[in-house]
């Protein structure tokens, strides 16, 4: 009797412990699966975010294929804002558009890209600005005269040492170490910095690089209330040569002179037609060099002005930035590119992702 009492309680011990031993092992499979279940649920996040940025990529290139096929079907020998390039790619006429931009502000058209259950998935949106509107750095010109239209243009963009700036900008892109009245070079400034290095002498790539030229801010990169940016003035692309159909308000009367105001009024009021916006229906472009000449006043201005020698109506080089967005812009991917417009089909030069 006493054996078998003691054995059903060492059978009760051994019951207490398998279910001690059971309710832990729930616990650990619990925890295991609550484990597995957050990791299947933050890859599911992570995929779901990677899809969503493959498809706001594609749509940003969908978007830059588009404005390729227009840009192929445009023939004739001027270029304008006004060209179905543009306004079929870029603004619709009816969402307005500020007049004296030169069509770097126009609002941009979002194309809406519907799936196949014919949900919105997502949209693209172009931004078109044209680098042959810009004042070339790599240009032709003397440095003399360069540095001449260098100093009206920062000063355009809102700088008061426009002449210090100028003058580091020239020697940044020269071949020597010998600075400049108001220069600078690498042994005397940059070499000297906090964070030294070397002065470039050589040519620039992208405008973005004169951000290592002294004085040079990313305030006066950029436009700002009524300033236009160096980046909206300046281009690295083109040869010199300034479509007059593009060009900037701000830049044309850098080019005009002092006091002409009224001269590059008539000019961009002419090809901006009665609404006074460029990019619309009623625009009327300057189609040949020759009806630029005749503008009152425009010959006559030629002659104080070598560097009006350089106005044309043809674009050669068009930056474009694609964004393409999913779940109402919560996603985007954004394309950046420059089109050379010179050849027979026009060629991307330049691509910049981020
Ligand atoms: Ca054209
Ligand atoms: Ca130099
Ligand atoms: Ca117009």
């Amino acid at each position: 009797m006493i054996v078998s009492g003691s054995r059903g309680k060492s059978a009760g011990v051994d019951r207490g412990a398998a279910l001690l031993i059971v309710l832990w092992l729930v616990v650990i499979l619990s925890v295991i699966a609550m484990h597995l279940a957050q990791m299947m649920h933050y890859e599911a996040r992570a995929a779901g975010y990677y899809r969503d940025e493959l498809q706001a990529r594609a749509l940003a290139e969908a978007g830059l294929a588009r404005f390729m096929a227009e840009l192929k079907l445009d023939t004739n020998r001027f270029d304008a804002y006004s060209e179905a390039w543009y306004r079929e790619t870029v603004t619709a006429p009816e969402q307005g558009a500020f007049a004296d931009s030169g069509g770097f502000f126009l609002e941009p058209l979002e194309v809406e890209q519907l799936d196949t259950r014919g949900a919105v998935a997502g949209t693209y949106t172009l931004r078109v600005s044209d680098e042959t509107g810009k004042f070339s750095i790599a240009g032709s010109l003397s440095a003399g005269e360069k540095g001449k239209v260098l100093v009206d243009i920062i000063s355009a963009a809102g700088a008061e040492n426009s002449q210090e700036i100028s003058d580091s900008i020239l020697d940044w892109i020269d071949g020597n170490d010998l600075h400049r009245l108001n220069g600078a070079e690498g042994e005397d400034y940059y070499l000297r910095l906090p964070s030294p290095y070397e002065c470039k002498n050589a040519a620039l790539d992208t405008v973005d690089e004169l951000l290592l030229v002294r004085g040079v801010t990313p305030e006066l990169m950029r436009e700002s209330g009524d300033l236009p940016g160096l980046r909206d003035l300046l281009t690295v692309y083109t040869r010199g040569e300034i479509n007059v159909n593009t060009v900037s308000r701000e830049l044309l009367e850098v080019l005009l002179g002092p006091g002409s105001e009224h001269l590059a009024g008539a000019v961009i009021d002419r090809r901006a037609g009665l609404d006074g916006i460029d990019g619309t229906a009623d625009d009327e472009p300057y189609e040949r060099t020759g009806d630029v000449w005749r503008t009152p006043g425009l010959s006559e201005a030629r002659t104080s002005q070598p560097m009006l020698r350089q106005l044309s109506v043809r674009s050669t080089f068009l930056s474009v930035e694609a964004t393409g967005a999913v779940r109402q812009g919560r996603t985007a991917r954004r394309i950046r590119v420059v089109i050379a417009k010179t050849g027979k089909d026009p060629r991307i030069v330049y691509w910049r992702e981020g």
